[in-house]
């Protein structure tokens, strides 16, 4: 660049001017090209094979990718009107627009989801990382873009290696074509590809990842997901400072449909929870002292498919529990042995991944087993002490039952770990948790003269609907197991029953400062509702409408009998 053009031939001058500038320009639209095209770039490098049959497929596919589809974590749109309908069918087959992922650049750019106050922090971690992702007949384009992400934002003397691991994938494109792509596109970084041979579900597949991977923290993945600007070192530096944590990133939701990167504003998030069904749930930040806080916060619980943990840590904590199959469970097994046997489940919020949420399992498991109803029985029964009563209401055939196997290694871990009680974990880690039967005023089922039971009517565990009436079952059910709680609330477990001046009862979030989910209960089985000053009334017919709030009459369709009364 250090040429310089004669001053006194102005002719001769300005041409030299116009050449120098257009250099320049050539030079930085190479530059930017190159930059673009780094998945070409490597390929040319590469030297190869045009005539192999997975090159001729990669080509095929790469050739319909389009340039800057779904850029800066955009959700994107089909032009072509038939790819488009395609499209749609996959989402309905699939839970996900296949089609539209493959035509989206697997390197694809995201912007900074982050709250603006974590470029402030600087992170130094000396660990490296193994990134463990494990797949079952995901398409190819969503398990890359997966890994690009992680190479695209991580830098390279944080991460150890990638471990992918094939949980005997059924579809024939993710079998070779993976590893051809690894081999030619993705040959200068360190990432191998593990086939089982035979499927083993996603916590043994998970343990087969950790037992070859050699970093220093072990972070999980699923095979759908995009990790953003400096995940990773949050993580590192934190477990580089406590050991015995292990951390959650926010998980933002990447769409089925469009793909769009979309968070819930850069300030928001939620924490872990669950439900006494043993599900995982979103709750909201307990502590008022956590609530804005950047640096990694408490969380009760874990999701269970992104997380990072100190490798060894991960082994002497007990890893999983390998008679686990299928899908489900583990995420809470972990959550409540982590809190238990010493160490801290935390949400780190200025680490953020996404998420591709699909609505439904786009595959199924051997036989149709329940294994999230097996493998929560297996873990209500190891970390759950009495508490594990109320998840045996919800799930009551699997209480006994000899198809959850032996647990004799976990509860053998249990001890020489010297682990706490389920009531401390409770008490110090999520003393918020509703408790059904415990310090409340009444609970079982709520039961009319006419032997009909207060219900929720199947309401799902995330919606709000009628509060109902239904025959009272012969056996306390879950859908009849409500709760008179201290607060004066009638209760299941995150609904409450909420009056409306149009005489419905609904049940809603709980809120506790609402006048219009406060209950008593009269010696005379009158349940009141003070704020509208009306009594829960039944009309002796089995559905929403056969329950509202009326004038309090004494009549015998106002009278309520809970199965268990406390004596206060
Ligand atoms: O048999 C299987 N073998 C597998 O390898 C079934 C699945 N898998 C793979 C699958 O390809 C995927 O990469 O396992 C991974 C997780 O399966 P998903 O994506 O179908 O599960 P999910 O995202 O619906 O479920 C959440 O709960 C699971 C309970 O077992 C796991 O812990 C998932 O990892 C977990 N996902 C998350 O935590 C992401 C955030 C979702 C939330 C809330
Ligand atoms: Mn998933």
């Amino acid at each position: 660049m250090f040429v310089r053009c004669p001053r006194n031939k102005r002719f001769v001058s300005r041409i030299c001017v116009f050449v120098i500038v257009l250099v320049i320009v050539i030079y930085f639209m190479r530059k930017m090209q190159r930059n673009n095209e780094a998945i070409v770039s490597e390929q040319l490098q590469n030297n190869v094979d045009e005539s192999n049959e997975y090159e001729i497929k990669l080509r095929a596919y790469e050739s319909k990718i389009i340039p800057n589809l779904g850029n800066n974590g955009e959700g994107a749109y089909l032009e072509n009107s038939e790819d488009r309908e395609m499209g749609k069918e996959a989402l309905k087959k699939l839970a996900l627009n296949t089609v539209l992922s493959d035509r989206m650049p697997l390197n694809r750019t995201l912007r900074d989801p982050r709250n603006p106050g974590c470029t402030e922090f600087t992170y130094n971690p000396t660990l490296t990382a193994s990134v463990v992702i494990i797949f079952y007949n995901e398409i190819l384009s969503v398990i890359l873009r997966t890994v690009w992400s992680v190479i695209l934002q991580t830098p390279k003397h944080l991460l150890h290696e990638i471990i992918l691991v094939d949980d005997a994938s059924t579809e024939e494109d993710v079998q070779g074509l993976l590893q051809y792509y690894l081999d030619t596109r993705l040959k200068n970084h360190n990432i191998k590809l593990l086939h089982l041979n035979h499927r083993m579900g996603l916590i043994r597949a998970r343990l087969q990842g950790a037992r070859i991977s050699t970093g220093d923290v072990l972070i999980f993945l699923d095979a759908h997901c995009e990790a953003t600007v400096s995940w990773m070192e949050p993580l590192l530096a934190r477990i580089e400072e406590e050991r015995t944590a292990v951390l959650v990133p926010i998980i933002d939701v990447i769409e089925a449909n469009n793909l769009a990167y979309s968070t819930n504003g850069d300030t928001s998030f939620q924490v872990g929870g669950f439900t006494w069904s043993g599900h995982f749930t979103w709750i909201d930040i307990q502590d008022d002292d956590d609530k804005g806080k950047l640096t990694p916060i408490k969380s009760p619980t874990m999701a269970g498919g992104l997380f990072a943990i100190d490798r060894k840590y991960f082994w002497e904590i007990g890893s999983y529990d390998e008679q686990m199959d299928g899908w489900g469970g583990e995420n809470l097994e972990m959550s409540f042995r982590i809190w238990q046997c010493g160490g801290r489940l935390e949400t780190v919020p200025c680490s953020r991944v996404g998420h591709i949420f699909r609505d439904f399992h786009p595959y199924s498991f051997p036989d149709n087993k329940d294994t999230h109803g097996i493998n929560t029985a297996r873990l209500a029964h190891v970390w759950m002490d009495d508490y594990k009563r109320l998840f045996f209401i919800h799930q009551p055939a699997l209480e006994n039952n000899p198809v959850i196997g032996d647990l004799t290694h976990r509860t053998q871990l249990r001890k020489k770990l010297k682990c706490q009680s389920f009531k401390w974990y409770l008490d110090n880690v999520y003393p918020e948790k509703f408790i059904p039967d415990e310090n409340v005023y009444a609970y079982g089922q709520v039961r009319n003269k006419f032997d009909m039971c207060l219900d929720d009517l199947q309401l799902q565990e995330d919606k709000i609907g009628p509060l109902g009436l239904y025959q009272c079952h012969p056996y306390l059910a879950m859908s009849q197991y409500f709760t008179l709680s201290s607060k004066g609330e009638l209760r299941k477990e995150q609904f409450c029953a909420e009056a409306f001046d149009n005489f419905e009862v609904q049940l809603t979030g709980c809120h506790s400062h609402n006048r219009e989910q406060f209950w008593l209960l009269f010696k005379n089985g009158t349940i009141y509702n003070p704020s509208l000053k009306k009594c829960l009334t039944s009309e002796g017919v089995e559905t929403s409408k056969g329950l509202r709030i009326d004038t309090c009459k004494n009549s015998m369709h106002q009278k309520w009998k809970f199965t268990y009364v406390n004596s206060t």
